[in-house]
């Protein structure tokens, strides 16, 4: 099939960047987003969301004539389905985005369109709950129209480039639509591109994101068999990982961001008598802040009035979303357990947290601190400089819990340096 117009429903990380890169490969768009402020933004050549060239490509996208924004769908010959997911009270999966997407597309949509959801979703979504909505429009599935389920894989920071290079999965309720899916992501994608049924293509997404889940669930829980052994779990993973079939991954301070640590859920609420392995994992990682916490009691020798200088609150390295942060939770249980807290995220100035205070400069986090909490392996903090930093603040404690910096440099330059995963 050739296509020539696509309507994209969703404008967010995965919508906008979607939209534009289907724009800026001559594919006449409409960009659809439910929130008026969101569009005004767009239609006035600002930007709701922050990734790497993007600000770029949405320019060039709108100055082509090729992608225009509105609050309402349009008729298009394909359909994409790009909004949220969360999750609701008892971490089960929020589909209502999914659900007045589909029911928007329907009156418009047309004999031989093509509808795909991108929308990370519980296996079956695409079968059991969109194709009824659209089947509304009096076409059936399969034999009028269209259906496919193909999800988003790309990595925050990086979307641009995994957006054309990562292979593309597509998966079709029937053959023919998985054929159309492929033809229409053809357009820009240079990876390969593997059709399969709309359910396995939704298991893959979340099998993906869980993988990782449970990995760096055992990563954390390695740190802290270390620290209770007296051993240094990075120095003992590095040693591991020279094992030719070992690759464990990176302690830290908990799992973040809006895919992670939410998708394994979908699977637990989809079958909890087969998940336990992936429920506890996922325990495992939210019980990851409260170590950190406790790691700088103990550093602090308690943290009530004491003021911590907390650098980074990111979800993870070099992006400045705060979704589902870690680094966030920490901060907030600190302020809780009577802490002053003051945090500094070089890439968010303007966060605002109860309880926290947002320093505007390293200095203003740093001078007054008793204590320093290095939260995130923030490219511009890791290469901070221990001299220079004892220099601009009386705090000589110190506490790690990324590995971002060397702890014979800190020492040297005056601090005790407590680092995560790390015995004594
Ligand atoms: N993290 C660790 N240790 C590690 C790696 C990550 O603690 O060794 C933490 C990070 O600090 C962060 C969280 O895990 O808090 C998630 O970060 P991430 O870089 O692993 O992943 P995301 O959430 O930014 O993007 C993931 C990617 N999925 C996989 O790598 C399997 C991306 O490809 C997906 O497109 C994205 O989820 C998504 O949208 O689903």
């Amino acid at each position: 099939m050739t296509f020539t117009n696509l309507c994209v429903l969703g404008l967010g990380y995965i919508g906008l960047p979607t939209a534009s890169t289907f724009a800026t490969h001559g594919m006449h768009v409409v960009g659809v987003d439910v929130n008026p402020r969101v569009v005004e933004t767009l239609q006035n050549g600002g930007l709701h969301i922050h990734e790497p060239g993007l600000r770029t490509l949405v320019q060039a996208a709108l100055k082509s004539g090729n992608l225009s924004i509105s609050t309402e769908p349009e008729e298009a010959e394909a359909f994409i389905i790009a909004v949220p997911t969360p999750f609701k009270e008892g971490k089960r999966a929020d589909l209502s985005y999914v659900i007045s997407a589909s029911e928007a597309i329907a009156p418009y949509l047309r004999e031989g369109n093509l509808v795909v959801l991108e929308s990370t979703s519980p296996p079956r979504t695409t079968m059991d709950v969109v194709a009824p909505i659209l089947e509304r429009s009096g076409l059936k599935a399969g034999d009028d129209f269209h259906l496919a389920y193909s999800p988003e894989r790309v990595l925050p920071g990086q979307i641009l480039r995994e957006l054309i290079d990562n292979a593309r999965v597509i998966g079709g309720i029937d053959r023919a639509s998985s054929e159309a899916g492929r033809d229409l992501y053809a357009t820009f994608v240079r990876g390969e591109i593997i059709c399969t049924t709309a359910t396995t293509a939704e298991m893959v997404k979340l099998m993906e994101n869980t993988y990782r889940d449970v990995n760096i669930a055992i990563a954390n829980e390695f740190s802290r068999l270390a620290a209770r052994f007296g051993v240094d779990v990075w120095e003992a993973i590095e040693l591991a990982n020279r094992h030719p079939r070992v690759d464990i991954l990176r302690p830290g301070p908990g799992v973040g961001g809006h895919c992670i640590s939410v998708d394994p859920w979908f699977l637990v609420e989809a079958a909890p008598d087969l998940t336990p392995l992936i429920a506890t994992s996922r325990q495992v990682n939210d019980d990851q802040p409260q170590v950190v916490v406790d790691l700088l009691q103990e550093a602090l020798g308690g943290l009530d009035g004491k003021r911590i200088a907390v650098l980074g609150l990111a979800y993870k390295p070099d992006v400045d979303d705060l979704r589902e942060s870690p680094a966030v939770e920490i901060a907030c249980r600190l302020a809780e357990r009577g802490a002053e807290v003051i945090a500094y995220e070089p890439y968010k100035l303007d966060a605002e947290f109860p309880g926290i205070s947002m320093a505007q400069s390293l200095d203003a986090a740093l001078g007054g601190a008793d204590g320093l909490a290095l939260l995130v392996a923030h490219t511009p903090l890791r290469n901070l400089a221990p001299e220079e930093v004892a220099a601009k603040t009386k705090a000589r404690i110190a506490v790690d819990a990324v590995n971002g910096w060397d702890p014979v440099a800190w020492e040297q330059a005056g601090f005790r340096l407590t680092r995560l995963g790390v015995g004594i």
